[in-house]
C-alpha cells in the first residue's frame, strides 16, 4: 500500500431479481456489486465478479436510489466522498457475507457477457478498495487463473454450490492487442510461465509485472466505441463515459 490514497473506479454490476433469500429485504431496489478497478478500459471483457467467501459485507444506501453491496469500510470511506444517502453516516440496509453473494446474476456496463455470476476468489482483499472485484481474464492474471481453477476443478465448484453452466460456458474475450503477447494477454503469460494456480503467489506476481505496463504502455483497443486507439487514449475516455452515463462513480481508497 502507497502513501498516496488510491483513486479506483467503481463498477456498478447490477444484481439481477429476482433475489435470492438472503437478499429479499431489498427486493425492490436498485442493487449493485460495487467492484473497484484501476482498468476500466477492461471493462468490455468482463466475464464474472469475484468475491472473498468469508469476508464481511454489506449493503448500503448510496442515494435515494442506489444500494452498494461492498465492505463496511469502503462504505464508511464513500460517506466521507458523499456518496451515503445520509452525509458521513453509512446506512447499511442488512448485513451479507461473500457467501450470501456467490451465484448472484449481475449485469455489468461494457461487458459484451449479458449476465454473468459472483463467484470465490481466496485473494480478494477486504482492506483494499470494496472487497468487490469484477474478473477480466483476457488481461488480469489473477482473474484468469482463479476462473482456470473454477473451470478444471469440478470439487472446487462443488465446494461454492457453483453451477456447471454459470462457469463452463465462459470465454476469455479478446479485447486489448498487446504486441508482446496477443490478444489475451493474461492467458498467454500464465501459460509461459506455466502457473498451475490462483495459489501460485510468486509467479502470478511476475505475470502481473509483466503485462500491467506493457498494457498500458503498448496496448491497443480492438473492441468497443475507442478500438483502434491506444489504451493511454482510450482509458480516460472510456472512465469519463463510464461517469458520465452513471454507470460508474469514483472512489479514493
Ligand atoms: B484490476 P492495486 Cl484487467 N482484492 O481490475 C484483490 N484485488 C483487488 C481488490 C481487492 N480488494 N480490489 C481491486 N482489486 C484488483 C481489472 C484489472 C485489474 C485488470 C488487470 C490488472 C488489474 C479487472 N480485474 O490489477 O493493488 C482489481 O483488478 C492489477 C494491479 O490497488 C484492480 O484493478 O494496485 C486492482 O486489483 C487494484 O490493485
Amino acid at each position: 500500500e502507497g502513501v498516496q490514497p488510491q483513486e479506483y473506479v467503481l463498477i456498478k454490476m447490477k444484481v439481477i431479481s429476482p433475489f435470492p433469500p438472503r437478499l429479499k429485504a431489498l427486493e425492490g431496489r436498485k442493487v449493485y456489486l460495487a467492484a473497484a478497478t484501476l482498468r476500466p478500459e477492461t471493462m468490455y471483457g468482463q466475464t464474472n465478479c469475484w468475491v472473498l467467501p468469508d469476508g464481511v459485507y454489506g449493503a448500503f444506501e448510496i442515494n435515494d436510489t442506489d444500494v452498494f453491496i461492498l465492505t463496511a469500510r469502503a462504505a464508511l470511506n464513500l460517506a466521507y466522498q458523499h456518496l451515503s444517502r445520509v452525509p458521513e453516516k453509512p446506512t447499511c440496509l442488512c448485513e451479507l457475507s461473500g457467501n450470501d453473494l456467490i451465484g448472484l446474476a449481475l449485469k455489468s456496463p461494457l461487458a459484451f457477457n449479458e449476465t454473468m455470476y459472483a463467484f470465490p476468489m481466496l485473494s480478494v482483499l477486504t482492506d483494499k478498495g470494496t472487497g468487490i472485484v469484477t474478473s477480466v481474464p483476457s488481461d488480469s492474471p489473477d482473474d484468469f487463473m482463479a476462473l482456470q481453477d473454477l473451470v478444471t476443478k469440478p470439487p472446487l465448484r462443488a465446494k461454492y454450490g457453483l453451477k456447471d453452466e454459470w462457469v463452463l460456458p465462459y470465454k476469455v474475450v479478446p479485447i486489448i492487442h498487446i504486441p508482446e503477447f496477443c490478444d489475451k494477454s493474461a492467458e498467454k503469460v500464465c501459460h509461459d510461465l506455466k502457473i498451475k494456480s490462483q495459489n501460485d503467489k510468486a509467479k502470478l506476481a511476475e505475470a502481473k509485472r509483466m503485462t500491467y505496463l506493457k498494457g498500458f504502455t503498448d496496448g491497443t483497443m480492438i473492441v468497443g466505441e475507442f478500438s483502434g486507439r491506444k489504451v493511454q487514449e482510450a482509458k480516460p475516455l472510456i472512465k469519463t463515459k463510464l461517469l458520465e452515463e452513471g454507470t460508474s462513480v469514483l472512489y479514493s481508497d
